[in-house]
């Protein structure tokens, strides 16, 4: 869905008729949430707006380039004035006011210079919010903002919220919205609106271009993911065009890569499970795995990509992270035969867009036997899907492979439909060994693929995160 000229006029006037405003990514922030952030931030700045932008988690080290990076706060500070007020009387001055703190009281004293103040005098009230405004970018809930939510549940009641995102799973909460569900990020979202007024279109410099940019090139992943438009990258092309720095944030994006993300990477290449027959290719990296490399959960979400580009045939690849504050975290991709949104919604509870997607599990004794029997899930989501496509897809006498309604065509092996595979049905790419696991030498060997840091915008699950 794009977004209409009444809801691009609405965000525009709330934007004109606030003044405090404060915005804020989802938890566990990735490139497309902060930059999206960052940029407006820095045009709202510009209109001459009071705007905070607060990410309670530190921003992993690899987006310190983008331009206002420095300006992202940690803490929310809610500061609610409570008041209290003295009528005055006709020729009542005050003279002296100070306050005591005891026993969990304060008293203020209030000193008249002549007159007398009576109780019936004092009214009190609520001092107005820090914030009039709240900006919630790239995220599909209000609890995926995790604490920064649950902590001030008040806040986000009292303070009207626009909520900018692009994903199909967003749950439209919100005073205002900003969903454009065919937004490659959301920072592509931000662009069709500063663009849509001509003020704003004006003060899109080289630091805004390059914030817009990143979350383009990383939700894309360097244009691949197919969430990739011919509007995007006309968008990519103008925000070049407007003098946003590729270079700068390729180099710090894709080419700098800890120590630790190696090892955690090569540990969860070591481990990868492929289940040839539902077309399932998945791994696992648990909390002892990471302690061992010293590495952090969030360093795991790149290994998706080198899945992927590693055993290419899966319709559905997944990678399990077991996380520091425990429950596992598992994010998919998939091949157009497979909607893992819906998948995900329906067997887990989670959700994202149709090709890339995730889901939490919590409240489980042993990590393997969890991801194994996610895994088993998985299976049969897909089985009921592809079973369902049957149905929907096929017109009598007709011998199509089934698809997913809106889907691309599909590149891959969907022969399996209409004649069941063997064994081993794809084409067998030389690095898988018989038992279905991968030689890992060979994979580390193998020729690199793009790398990439992006935490991507699939997850949408239901406690947090992205
Ligand atoms: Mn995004």
């Amino acid at each position: 869905m794009s977004l209409s000229p009444s809801e691009l006029s609405a965000a525009t006037r709330a934007i004109l008729e606030h003044q405090r405003i404060l915005i804020v990514p989802h938890a566990n922030v990735d490139p497309d949430a902060l930059s999206g952030a960052l940029a407006c931030f820095q045009l709202f700045r510009s209109l001459g707006k009071d705007v905070t932008v607060v990410c309670p988690e530190s921003p992993p080290e690899s987006l310190q380039f983008m331009p206002g990076f420095d300006r992202v706060e940690k803490e929310l500070a809610e500061s609610q004035n409570f008041i209290i007020t003295v009528n005055l009387e006709e020729g009542v001055e005050v003279d002296k006011l100070r306050y005591t703190v005891e026993d969990h009281k304060v008293n203020i004293i209030v000193v008249p210079k002549h007159g007398r103040i009576r109780p019936h005098q004092i009214s009190l009230g609520e001092g107005e919010q820090r914030y009039d405004l709240i900006i919630v970018v790239d995220t599909a809930d209000l609890s995926l903002l995790g604490s920064l939510y649950t902590d001030h549940i008040d806040l986000f009641s009292e303070v009207p919220v626009l909520n900018i995102d692009h994903h199909i799973s967003n749950t439209r909460y919100g005073q205002l919205q900003l969903i454009d569900t065919t937004s490659a990020s959301v920072t592509e979202v931000l662009y069709h609106w500063f663009n849509h007024v001509p003020e704003w279109r004006e003060k899109v410099t080289q630091d805004l271009a390059t914030l817009l940019l990143t979350g383009l090139i990383t939700d894309t992943r360097s244009f691949q993911n197919p969430n990739t438009t011919p509007r995007s990258l006309e968008v990519a092309a103008q925000l070049l065009d407007l003098g946003a720095r590729q270079q700068e944030i390729i180099q710090n994006i894709y080419k700098t890569k800890p120590l630790t993300t190696l090892k955690i990477w090569g540990r969860a290449l070591n481990r990868i499970q492929i289940d040839d027959r539902a077309g399932i290719a998945w791994s696992s990296i648990s909390r002892e795995d990471l302690a061992e490399m010293g590495a952090e959960s969030k360093e795991v979400s790149g290994i998706l990509d080198e899945l992927i580009s590693t055993i290419p045939d899966a319709d559905v690849h997944v990678i399990f992270t077991e996380m520091e504050e425990g429950g596992i975290k598992a994010s998919m991709r998939s091949s157009p035969a497979i909607d893992v949104n819906k998948l995900a919604a329906k067997v887990f509870g989670g959700g994202g867009h149709p090709r890339a997607a995730g889901f939490r599990v919590a409240g489980y004794r042993n990590f393997q036997l969890a991801v194994l029997e996610s895994v088993q899930k998985i299976r049969e989501g897909m089985e009921s899907q592809k079973h369902e496509g049957d149905e929907a897809v096929r017109a009598p006498g007709e011998a199509l492979p089934p698809r997913t309604p809106a889907a691309a065509p599909a590149p891959r092996k969907k022969e399996t439909k209409t004649s069941p595979p063997p064994k081993q049905s794809r084409p067998s790419k030389g690095k898988k060994q018989s038992g279905g696991t991968l030689d890992v030498i060979s994979a580390l060997n193998a020729p690199a693929a793009p790398a990439s840091v992006e935490e991507e915008e699939e997850e949408s699950e239901a406690n947090g995160n992205d």
